[in-house]
């Protein structure tokens, strides 16, 4: 085959699969996004990835690793399909039939999503016929001129002809995604969260005290805003569930099952407290911990209504995309502000951040706890049933690890000699935070002042004036918790259940 040749046959492996992937998107935008074959693809590897890949992706990309999956899924399609073209040229139809099984892996992944429904085949078998037809009619047409023993005795397509046929093929692709993207967006979920009211707090959270946020340049504000909250969860695509098809059924060990909707959790007076959330999967001195304002329903309450039996011990939570948490009993019903969350910092939830009902439990690490979107309670028992990450090789019980950061100075950063403000955050969720103490280099251990502590459930701000020399130095924190337990120097990894350790930072000072 002659260069030419080559060249069509993989623009024309690429267009195909393009054009058909752009058509699945508009066919999925009618059905629901979840049946979109791309993102079931990518769904799909994600709950089907080994820990290990996992564990990579947020160390490499952090809360960027969905757009990592999703650029090198792109990538892994762009090289298959170029391969395809090209063998369709040489050998056809073993590219079409390559595209085909392109279709076909997306049927497979759209319906095994937990949300499944027939129709959810649909995108991706019109997205393989699709593409399986553009590929067999640009490779006849795209066959170049100089190739001898045209098999079809087809007029061949002169190179204008091939390029505005492809050209014409690219903007259609294009338009179809843009509509399937404005189709997506215009279902109503955002729409009603612009207009959704929210009841004001019976218990409103307590004002927060002058001193609680120390308000030094550089050093993480009390409160966490919802655009910079972290975000962690496995959805692809962040599910669209609005408060008329919100239900929560609670059943399992219980004395009487229930069924929950938006109206009876507006009749239950509401809670409004500042919680700190933390991921498990934090590194030390890493920034997966926000502090929130969280408008929600005591789930105590709501677990009385059922009636728990005393032999069950675990709270397994169903995300209305699959995932789930196992929360013990125990930490709901304790009195600690256990909530069914429906505000944050004022506002109706991000999307998100569970729109329109989650789960936030002081004291426990996200992964066994806050169930975004969640629809579904099962009161069972730790030997019975396990969730999600436990699953997956994470711990089963995950109480929140004490935790200190240094936030400023800046790592790496150079200051003059003399004073330099050191100060940060620390954390140990309802146990509360006693002393925080800094170090330079090998030097003893000094106290640090801390900010005025707003509840045990919420992080503590510090700070230390440090009488700098010139030189470089490493600075290291650690907390003490108000059991009196201090943090330990171990480094050990996040999985299964939270990193130890302390921070440090290495500093110029000259
Ligand atoms: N449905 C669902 N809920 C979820 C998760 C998830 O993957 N899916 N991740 C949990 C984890 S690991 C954490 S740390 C918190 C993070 O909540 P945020 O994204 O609002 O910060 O959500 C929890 N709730
Ligand atoms: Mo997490």
């Amino acid at each position: 085959m002659d260069r030419e040749k080559y060249v069509r046959a993989a623009i024309s492996g690429v267009a195909a699969t393009g054009v058909g992937l752009a058509v699945g998107e508009l066919v999925a935008a009618a059905i629901s996004p979840f049946a979109s074959p791309y993102r079931a693809v990518g769904a799909f590897l994600v709950d089907h990835s080994p820990a290990w890949a996992r564990e990579f992706a947020i160390e490499r990309f952090g809360t960027a690793d969905k757009t990592a999956l999703l650029v090198g899924m792109a990538i892994g399609i762009l090289l298959i399909t170029v391969a395809a073209g090209v063998l369709q040229a040489r050998r056809p139809p073993l590219g079409a039939l390559v595209v085909a099984c392109f279709g076909a892996v997306g049927v497979v992944a759209a319906m095994t999503r937990p949300t499944a429904h027939l129709t959810y085949a649909i995108p991706s078998v019109v997205a393989g016929v699709v593409a399986v037809i553009v590929l067999v009619v640009l490779c006849r047409g795209g066959r170049s001129a100089t190739t001898e023993g045209d098999e079809t005795g087809k007029p061949e397509w002169s190179r204008r002809k091939f390029v505005g046929v492809v050209g014409l093929l690219v903007v259609a692709a294009g338009a179809a995604a843009v509509v399937a993207r404005q189709v997506a967006e215009a279902g109503g979920v955002l729409r009603e969260r612009a207009r959704l009211r929210l009841p004001t707090a019976a218990s409103p959270s307590p004002a927060i005290p002058n001193g609680t946020d120390v308000a030094i340049p550089g050093v993480t504000p009390f409160q966490t805003t919802n655009a910079a909250f972290y975000r962690i969860d496995t959805a692809l695509q962040v599910p669209q569930l609005s408060t008329d098809d919100w239900q929560l059924h609670v059943h399992g060990m219980v004395d009487e099952e229930l069924t929950l909707t938006w109206d009876d959790l507006m009749d239950i007076p509401a809670v409004e407290r500042i919680i700190t959330l933390t991921c498990v999967s934090n590194e030390v001195g890493g920034d997966l911990a926000g502090n929130a304002r969280w408008l929600g329903y005591p789930m105590r309450d709501i677990l009385s209504r059922a009636g728990i039996r005393p032999d069950a011990d675990m709270l397994l939570s169903t995300s209305v995309d699959g995932w789930t948490s196992g929360t013990p009993l125990s930490a709901v019903t304790d009195g600690r502000d256990a909530l069914l969350v429906v505000g944050m910092n004022g506002e109706p939830l991000p999307l998100e951040h569970g729109y329109p009902v989650r789960q936030v439990v002081p004291g426990l690490y996200g992964f066994v706890s806050a169930c975004k979107w969640v629809i579904d309670w099962e009161i069972t028992r730790f030997d019975r049933a396990s969730a999600y990450w436990t699953k997956r090789g994470w711990g089963e019980q995950a109480p929140i690890k004490t935790a200190s950061r240094i936030d400023r100075p800046a790592p790496l950063s150079t200051s003059p000699p003399g004073p330099v403000v050191v100060a940060g955050t620390a954390w140990a969720q309802h146990r509360g935070i006693r002393a925080v103490e800094v170090r330079v280099d090998d030097g003893p251990w000094q106290k640090a002042t801390l900010a005025t502590q707003y509840s045990t459930d919420t992080w503590r701000q510090w700070h230390w004036t440090w009488d700098a020399t010139p030189g470089q130095h490493t600075l290291y924190c650690r907390a003490t918790d108000a059991t009196g337990a201090v943090q330990p120097e171990r480094r050990v990894a996040p999985i299964p259940d939270g990193a130890t350790g302390w921070h440090s930072r290495v500093l110029r000072i000259g």
